[in-house]
């Protein structure tokens, strides 16, 4: 049986897999699911190495296409398909450089640098080892960095309406609320706003179901 639209998305069970689960539901697409654990073990079989050989979730395949990085994948998507009015997708370099500025922004400086090292040297400590020094400095980092951008978030990043650059953030937002990191007053508003989406609950319902 071949995919719903074409589409196979493995991944679950962290934000970085919310993020084309979330997208996938904005857009109303269906799609082929494996729910592919990280670090279970499922990332480094064989098969999955075949898929992707830095044993990382999520991939999306559509048709022969492969792509993995959750901010890719969700941009893509956002290209390659009809999007819905309330969910804007700007096509002209202004707007798409507005958009990519809180992008990289967030999986630069809050993702990479902050929470993932808070991750790894956090609860993953077992697997990359204990930093306690870093990881406290991550926190504060995150917390410079976003108390920076705060008077500019309103009720969506980029004034046009929902984007990627809102999964990129509330992401990280519902990353920093698992790590006990207290949010700036707009962000924390703004987080609240975001996690009424219908399509964010069901994109949660899908990526943190229970086996
Ligand atoms: N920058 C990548 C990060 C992907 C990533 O690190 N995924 C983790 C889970 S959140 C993973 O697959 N870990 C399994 C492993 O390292 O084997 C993205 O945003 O997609």
């Amino acid at each position: 049986m071949s995919a719903p639209n074409g589409l196979t998305l493995w991944g679950m069970g962290t934000v970085r897999q919310l993020r084309p689960h979330w997208m996938l539901a904005e857009l109303g697409l269906d799609y082929e699911y494996f729910p592919v654990h990280p670090r279970s073990g499922e990332t480094k079989t064989a098969e999955f190495l075949r898929i992707n050989p830095r044993h990382k979730v999520p991939v999306l395949r559509h048709g022969t296409m492969v792509i993995t990085e959750s901010a890719a994948i969700i941009e893509y998507l956002g290209d390659a398909f009809p999007v819905p009015a309330g969910v804007y997708v700007p096509r002209d370099p202004a707007g798409r450089a507005r958009l990519n500025e809180w992008c990289y922004f967030i999986v630069s400086e809050l993702d990479a640098t902050s929470l993932y090292i808070v991750r790894r040297h956090g609860g993953l400590k077992h697997i990359y080892g204990e930093a306690p020094v870093a990881v406290e400095g991550a926190k504060d980092y995150f917390r410079e960095q976003l108390g920076a951008v705060d008077d500019r978030i309103g009720a969506t990043l980029v004034p046009e309406g929902f984007s990627i650059a809102d999964i990129l953030m509330v992401t990280c937002l519902d990353w920093a609320a698992d790590e006990r990191i207290p949010l700036p007053p707009n962000a924390a508003a703004y987080h609240a706003g975001m996690k009424q989406r219908p399509a964010y609950q069901a994109a949660c319902a899908k990526a943190y179901q229970k086996s």
